[in-house]
């Protein structure tokens, strides 16, 4: 999983380090030469508060070319030991002048951009993730030993954990306090998972204690009712159906109507997969909206179609309102940009992620755990 998106981000951390251990060379030389020579002005300034309070060793503990220039206060009052003047003088040093400056950024920033946009992250969010980790970096400080490469990983975990938070929908509190029957549409193209995932969600819902009530709404394609069935079947739940080329949108308010009757808690409504580009289809869409009024309306497409994938979301949250998303074969896919794209374009929150074909392969969404995996902090 993502495996594509870890090696495209190497070269945004390796960017970042070399330009960080350049500057801490070139500090590190600058302080080996105020060595030699007299004190700079800084660190005769900044000596008397380094000076630890009570420090026996006063004998080895004055490095010579280190010597503050002469205070008020005596030498024999403020002893201080051989290590430690030296680098905490030294630490000073690179805080003063290691600092990330936008010009050092440039590269790294560069590699970063690319790794993203090679890794299915659209434009515009490459572009907000860049921004952000750049406002964390300019003037960050780096001292020495520190590990480099965690600077470049804290930065762009943070940017991207706090772009998946954004709209955060938690689906189990939802449905909680939502009045019942709950009505959750779900839509999409074709062949992207929406008849899995309503089977993964209803397994979901009844694992927590709902009843659920399935509303067979894909009426277009062949087969696709039955492939409903076939879960029903194993699930042990209603199935609402009509015949193949009936209305979708008189299926789905007999199922919402059934589950009135019979006190179930949540309707989960199929539909036929549709392009965004078939104007029939997707007036029937808004029809299927218009009359049966859905609590939630949620856009299901595959993470592998990646850029394309972020286009139909955008495109279908334009013709009618999402409230949120899943995004299946995220267990094939190597990129992992479209679930950071889907939500930013969207506005609207990742609800699920679909992890494999089995009931069990639905992870609701954190964005830490998706973080977690894209940065190869957890394995997939
Ligand atoms: N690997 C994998 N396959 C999935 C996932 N979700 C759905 N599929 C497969 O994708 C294919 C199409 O799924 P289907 O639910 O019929 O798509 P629909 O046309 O949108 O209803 C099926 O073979 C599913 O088993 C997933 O999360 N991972
Ligand atoms: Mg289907």
């Amino acid at each position: 999983m993502f495996n594509r998106f870890k090696e495209k981000l190497s070269g945004f951390k390796d960017s970042l380090s070399s330009k960080i251990q350049e500057k801490v060379s070139k500090a590190e030389d600058r302080v080996s030469a105020g060595k030699k020579e007299k004190p700079s002005k800084m660190l005769e300034a900044e000596t008397e508060t380094l000076e630890p309070r009570s420090e026996p060793e006063r004998a080895i503990s004055k490095p010579n070319n280190l010597e503050p220039a002469k205070s008020n206060k005596s030498e024999e009052a403020k002893p201080k030991s051989k290590f430690s003047l030296f680098q905490k003088a030294k630490s000073l040093v690179f805080e003063q002048e290691v600092v990330l400056e936008e010009k050092d950024l440039e590269e790294p920033l560069w590699a970063l951009e690319m790794a993203l946009l090679e890794s299915d992250v659209a434009l515009p969010v490459a572009e907000e993730i860049v921004k952000s980790v750049k406002s964390d970096l300019v003037g960050a400080k780096k001292k020495i030993g520190a590990d480099t490469g965690e600077l470049a990983e804290t930065s762009l975990r943070n940017a991207l954990v706090d772009l998946l938070s954004r709209n955060h929908l938690d689906f189990d509190e939802y449905v909680q306090t939502a009045k019942k029957p709950v009505k959750i549409l779900f839509v999409g193209v074709n062949g992207t998972g929406k008849t899995t995932s309503i089977a993964k969600v209803a397994k979901y819902l009844q694992d927590n204690g709902y009843s659920v009530v399935l509303a067979a709404g894909d009426t277009f394609r062949a087969g696709a009712i039955e492939q409903l069935e076939v879960h029903a079947g194993k699930l042990g739940v209603k199935m609402v159906k009509h015949k193949t080329g009936g209305d979708p949108t008189a299926v789905i308010y007999d199922a919402i109507e059934y589950a009135k009757a019979h006190n179930k808690d949540v309707v989960l409504a199929d539909t036929a997969g549709r392009l965004h580009t078939n104007i029939n289809l997707m007036d029937q869409m808004r029809k299927i909206v218009r009359v049966t009024k859905p609590d939630l309306l949620i856009f299901v497409d595959e993470a592998i179609a990646g850029n394309d994938a972020v286009e139909r979301a955008r495109l279908f949250n334009e013709s009618v309102p999402i409230g949120g998303s899943i995004l299946t074969k995220t267990d094939a896919d190597a990129k992992g940009g479209s679930a950071i794209s889907i939500a930013y374009i969207t506005g609207k929150p990742v609800l699920f992620l679909g992890v494999g074909q089995t009931y069990g392969d639905l992870v609701k969404f954190e964005p830490n755990w998706l973080v977690d995996r894209l940065m190869g902090e957890a394995e997939a």
